[in-house]
């Protein structure tokens, strides 16, 4: 019995477009500049988020910290929300590795920030306090319910930045799927930011890759960043191949990964045992509460991979599910029936 995979959109498998695209992609030495194939993604995606230049890197976490660490030396600081996943989820990378130091505002539950409290926790010179050099946003924001955050923040945010002389980097792993729920293009929405990052190996279903975009001069010196961090490639004309298809074929069906993560939603707040707002989810990615008698995150997740289900335990009492390519209308339906039947046994 195959499962249905819902623990997170990095579970796409490549498409056969893509598979046929990268035994045929044209390569050179990437470290010369010279892979043509790259070469063509970079600018692909430069013109898809409005930006002078990209680069492509192999994760989404290597994106962040060569983004970061481009726009910081060490011992400056940078703003962001407590829920970031730059924060939560890479190791505290821009520290350890960059030196650079966190500060946190708290996250409000839609992703953005109180843009007071960013205000108030920007340094001013004293010989004490690090340097206060970015805010980083993250759109969606992945652990406030994957919710898209609109132009109207983005532009708030970039006017206080631009005001504090600071920078702005967006961590927009999903910034596709944002576009997509709100209905704006990518370039704008992302306008008012210096640097954004985004992957081509969640949604887009690339099998690798992420890409830093910013300004001609921006993407030079990060080149350098992704260098010492090892993350020079050789022939990735191969793996850039798989990323022009994610980029030309595979963000207009976003919406279907949307409105099957809506079906989820309601499916599961229909459920007893399981807590959610399906009015939350505007995206693909849906959490909620387990509330029964007798299971827990762990006893749940572990049932539902014995029913050929599986989701993603985020604490005791929470749980995480993202729809993606391939997964249909069918498997949701099947996956809701597997849910019930789950949530309804005694033993
Ligand atoms: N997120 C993964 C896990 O790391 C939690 C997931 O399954 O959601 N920014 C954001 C907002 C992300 O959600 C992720 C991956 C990354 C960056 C890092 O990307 P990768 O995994 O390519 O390093």
């Amino acid at each position: 019995m195959s499962s249905i995979d819902l623990r997170s959109d990095t579970l796409t498998p490549p498409t056969p477009a893509m598979r046929k695209a990268m035994a045929a992609a044209d390569v050179g030495d990437d470290v010369f500049g010279e892979d043509p194939t790259v070469n063509r993604l970079q600018e692909l995606a430069a013109e898809r988020t409005g930006k002078e230049a990209a680069l492509f890197v192999a994760s989404g976490t290597m994106a962040n910290l060569v983004s970061l660490m481009t726009h910081c030396g060490r011992g400056d600081e940078i703003i962001l929300g407590d829920q970031a996943h730059i924060f939560f989820y890479e190791q505290g990378g821009s520290a350890a590795v960059g030196g650079i130091h966190p500060r946190t505002v708290a996250n409000r539950p839609d992703g953005t920030l109180d843009l007071e409290a960013v205000r108030a926790a920007i340094r001013f010179d004293d010989v004490h306090f690090p340097r206060t050099r970015l805010l980083v946003l993250e759109n969606t924001h992945n652990r406030c319910n994957g919710t898209p955050i609109g132009p109207d923040f983005m532009a708030a945010a970039g006017k206080l930045a631009g005001e504090n002389n600071l920078k702005i980097h967006v961590d927009g792993a999903r910034i596709f799927n944002a576009a997509c729920a709100l209905g704006v293009c990518v370039a704008d929405l992302v306008a008012a930011a210096d640097s954004v990052s985004f992957c081509l190996s969640k949604g887009l279903a690339s099998p690798v890759g992420s890409l830093v975009c910013g300004s001609r001069a921006f993407i030079a010196r990060a080149r350098r960043a992704r260098k010492v961090l090892g993350g020079g490639m050789r022939q990735a004309g191969v793996l850039a191949a798989a990323g022009i298809i994610s980029l030309t074929e595979m963000i207009d069906r976003l919406a279907e990964d949307h409105a099957n993560a809506k079906r989820l939603a309601t499916g599961l707040a229909d459920l007893k045992g399981v807590n959610l707002d399906p009015n939350e989810v505007l995206t693909n990615i849906v959490y909620f509460q387990i509330d029964h008698e007798t299971m827990d995150a762990a006893v749940l997740v572990e049932k539902l991979a014995a029913e050929g289900v599986k989701i993603l335990p985020v604490d005791a009492r929470r749980c995480r599910a993202v729809t993606h390519y391939p997964i249909r209308e069918t498997d949701i339906n099947h996956a809701l029936y597997v849910f019930s039947k789950v949530l309804a046994s005694k033993d």
